[in-house]
């Protein structure tokens, strides 16, 4: 065979295109595949601990509050736990006065109108750390009647290896909220005050 001949034979041969085209896409396609995986699988997780942190929510209405944030907790924690094993539940509690005040920030007067709290204008310290607040909730359970958004998060290693192929944590963190309503019989802590300086 002369060496033109064999060239052309070679540049005809079309047998090995579908290896190397396998070779060229297959990982962009299992990236592809983990990803919608993984986003379904965080979906999932992430419906099974609201559902969790709304059934506590309600039971503890029910039950009038009756039951210590401890036991709430726990027993948040022992049904996510349920269903991933591997995670780690943890658990904030901001107090605010009203279901209207969840988020707000501490009202101030504006004294130079640009729109914005600025040091050295009067505002109403409502969760008493002596500093204004773009969210006024107070750390904590707070006191009689108060409204207190309850929220839980999740860490767990995700578990399809999609992220670290991507250079990413394969930490993932999930978080539910929801409110609950203290009793009247609960100790008032109310510790407002306007400070100007
Ligand atoms: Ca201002
Ligand atoms: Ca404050």
């Amino acid at each position: 065979m002369t060496r033109g001949s064999f060239i052309r034979r070679l540049r005809c041969d079309q047998r090995g295109n579908t290896i190397v085209e396998f070779a060229l896409t297959a990982p962009l396609f299992l990236i592809v595949l983990f990803g919608i995986l993984d986003f379904s699988w965080q979906y999932f997780a992430k419906l099974e601990l609201q559902g969790v942190v709304n059934a506590a929510a309600r039971a503890a209405t029910l039950e009038g509050n009756a039951i210590s944030q401890t036991t709430l907790d726990n027993e948040v924690r022992r049904k996510v736990l349920n269903v991933f094993p591997q995670g780690e539940v943890t658990f904030t509690r901001k107090a605010y006065d009203s279901f209207g005040e969840v988020g707000d920030p501490e009202a101030f007067t504006d004294a130079n109108s640009n729109g914005q709290y600025d040091s050295g204008e009067c505002f109403e310290d409502v969760n008493g750390n002596s500093s204004w607040d773009a969210d006024r909730g107070k750390t904590g359970n707070g006191g009689a009647e108060d409204v207190v958004l309850y929220t839980a998060s999740l860490r767990m290693t995700r578990v399809l290896p999609v992220w670290k192929f991507l250079g990413q944590s394969q930490q993932s963190v999930l978080v539910a909220t929801t409110v609950l309503r203290n009793q009247p019989y609960n100790a008032a802590t109310s510790t407002k005050q306007v400070i100007c300086s």
